[in-house]
């Protein structure tokens, strides 16, 4: 870096929430995430910035506005101002709030509308098909299942109306070329891969404009139309770094973003439409779209009585803002899908932080005040031992994989490294024995012993300030280091000997207190309670979800099970399982392996031949090493299982109604 420049920051997005919903755990979960990548690249010495904010324009929020007997404006402010709420509570440390209502929004799409049709790449024509408001989404038949939107199971709506279109068909092969040159531009590997499938499959123009409602940015030159809210929307990574007061970027811009965080929902629109846009218009693109996995609740997909029991205002209030941060940070490798159980979450505050965190910091310090009145001591390192050199290079190894992991955004992985750092000093303590040298000396280890497990106590607190700022806070102060001590050079904080020879320690509460079963049975009560409130909340939402009567599903949800005739073509005992055998079956068309639980009902060679019913549009399963692609149907009689079949000559593939 030249003197006189200054670096530019690291840069990392939220996506901008919409406002006709109150903020839930999957918004919560990618906003701690950024939050967390940004405070990590902060820790390191880095310029960092974090962007977030709220999506105010389009049809769906409109008609939530209506709904509510509002303008639109006031419902956005209203509703924008739900989401800064919760990030205070959550201690997002965000350096940019964009709403897309604000005027250096509106101004900064309109710049990149000119730049796009100036390019060529904008025209006039009539868009036919459907539309999902929920998704904001354009459909063709093709796409719907069952005659509803393939993402979100809503009905959509028939639109035909004039609109301009973006010549996305043409960036087709320049899209490619970046993945290809870029392969860390969409992360996970698994997610890019599918979006190269999705554009190798060829891309049809998009429409940009909408004409049939007027909650939006009007085009320019022709205010008939308004822009599409998702061309409206993505381009506030880049008007919140200041596109578009000019023709372009400012010189101190943080563009372009290292990091756009998102759900695996709106990968497609952050993958292809937002760096086509880009290109287009002739601007750099980010450097990376991050797409994290989605959250099922107690097993089930998140619906508005389930998102009730994660209520994340209800969730820090229980547990505290950090063990929320900790356990959704903790409990899945970031990119894929998990479950939120509150049992869980109990269970890993009960281990990670109660027991291996909270008790480490609490016997330290209540070592350090019982037996040197909370001084610690420690001259050199020139004496130690054997032990503190192997207890120093455990945690420095834990450093180095921290480092690696937060880099490549493996939080997850990053935390299990800084647990590995709490477990080499529980060890080292242990083994050190400080009780007994305060017996029987000799007092100088029991000062070495003492000030190499504080020492370790302020790397891990660095290391899990990004997730957990509040907890290492609290743990910098109760080891009386100074409050700027984050300040210190990044090889410093997870240097153990980076902690001052001389401290005047303050032991504190527990970090974590335990959470017993009696207290455990009462959250689970609450929980159940909440899952019932949600239900309740005079919506009719609830009922809806439901199709009226619970247990009752419609005809249309029975649809969506596909049940086909097969026939069994080859059948082995999976190695090492009692209950599992592999069959092979055919639909006609297609072969499948299937899994079933049959083993001690059938032996392998009676199935051969027979016809059967499967499950075949069930997700796949791995089962003992086996991708099982279906289910067999069987019934429970007296003596044993017996698989479902078919009377007469059904050919294998037929479809069962
Ligand atoms: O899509 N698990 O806004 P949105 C994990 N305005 N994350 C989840 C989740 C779940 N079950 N449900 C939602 C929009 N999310 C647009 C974005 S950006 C230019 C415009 C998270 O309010 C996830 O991050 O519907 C997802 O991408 C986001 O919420 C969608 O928020």
């Amino acid at each position: 870096m030249r003197v006189g420049m200054t670096e530019k920051p690291f840069y990392v997005t939220t996506p901008i929430y919409y406002v006709n919903d109150k903020p839930h755990l999957g918004h919560a979960y990618t906003t701690v995430a950024a939050d967390a990548k940004a405070r990590f690249h902060r820790l390191r010495g880095e310029a960092a910035r974090m962007l977030t904010g709220t999506d105010e324009h389009g049809q769906k929020l409109e008609q939530a506005a209506r709904e509510a007997g509002m303008d639109p404006l006031p419902f956005a402010d209203q509703n924008s101002q739900h989401f800064r709420d919760l990030w205070e509570k959550l201690n997002i440390r965000y350096d940019d709030y964009i709403r897309t209502t604000e005027e250096r929004h509106k101004s900064g799409v309109q710049t990149l509308w000119r730049l796009v049709q100036a390019a060529g790449d904008i025209y006039k024509d009539e868009y036919e098909g459907k539309y999902c408001v929920s998704c904001e989404n354009f459909l063709t038949d093709l796409q719907l299942a069952d005659g509803k939107c393939p993402d979100c199971g809503k009905p959509v709506e028939a639109v035909r109306e004039e609109s301009y279109f973006f010549r996305l068909s043409k960036f087709q092969k320049p899209l490619l070329e970046h993945y290809a040159r870029n392969p860390d531009f969409i992360q996970p590997d698994t997610r890019r891969n599918e979006i190269v499938r999705f554009v190798e499959g060829g891309l049809r123009d998009l429409s940009v404009s909408r004409t049939s409602f007027e909650w939006g940015i009007p085009v320019p030159d022709d205010p008939a139309h308004v822009i599409y809210v998702w061309f409206d929307a993505l381009s506030n990574y880049a008007t919140a770094a200041g596109f578009g007061k000019g023709n372009g970027f400012p010189a101190d811009t943080p563009w372009p973003a290292d990091q756009h965080f998102i759900g695996k929902d709106i990968l497609r629109f952050h993958a292809v439409y937002w760096p086509a846009f880009l290109m287009s218009a002739g601007l750099p693109l980010p450097r990376q779209v991050f797409s994290h996995g989605w959250w099922t609740i107690e097993g089930q997909k998140m619906s508005k009585s389930l998102g009730n029991a994660v209520d994340p205002h209800w969730l820090i209030e229980e547990y505290g803002v950090d063990a929320f941060r900790y356990f959704i940070m903790r409990e899945i490798p970031f990119g894929a899908d998990g479950d939120f159980s509150h049992g869980q979450l109990i269970d890993r505050i009960n281990s990670d932080l109660a027991n291996d965190l909270g008790n480490l910091l609490h016997r330290t310090l209540n070592m350090v005040k019982r037996y040197r009145k909370g001084r610690i001591s420690h001259a050199s390192d020139a004496a130690d031992l054997p032990a503190e050199k192997e207890f120093a290079a455990a945690v420095a190894a834990s450093a180095a994989s921290y480092e690696k992991q937060m880099e490549s955004t493996n939080l997850q992985a990053g935390l299990r490294s800084a647990w590995e750092a709490i477990s080499a000093a529980n060890r080292y303590i242990d083994a050190s024995a400080p009780w007994a040298l305060a017996k029987e000396g000799p007092e100088a280890r029991l000062d070495t012993v003492l000030y190499h497990a504080a020492a370790a106590m302020r790397v891990v607190a660095a290391m899990i300030s990004p997730v957990m700022p509040g907890t290492a806070e609290n743990i910098a102060a109760q080891l009386g280091l100074a409050g700027d001590w984050t300040g210190a050079p990044f090889a410093e904080l997870m240097d153990l000997y980076g902690l001052p020879g001389e401290l005047e320690t303050k032991l504190g509460e527990p970090l974590f207190p335990r959470i017993e079963e009696d207290a455990r049975a009462k959250l689970e009560e609450k929980v159940a309670a909440r899952i019932a409130e949600g239900d309740e909340d005079g919506s009719g939402k609830k009922a809806e979800e439901d199709n009226g009567r619970a247990g009752l599903i419609t005809f249309e949800d029975f649809q969506q099970v596909e049940l086909r005739v097969a026939r069994i073509e080859a059948a082995e005992r999976i190695p090492k399982s009692k209950n599992l055998l592999k069959v092979e079956v055919s639909l006609g068309a297609e072969r499948r392996t299937v899994v079933a639980g049959i083993a001690k009902h059938y032996a392998p060679e009676e199935l051969i031949g027979r016809t059967v019913v499967v499950v075949a549009n069930l997700e796949p399963a791995k089962l003992m090493g086996v991708e099982s692609q279906g289910m067999l149907l069987a019934a429970e009689g007296a003596d044993g299982l017996k698989l479902v079949g078919v009377e007469g000559d059904v050919p294998p593939g037929a479809k069962v109604r």
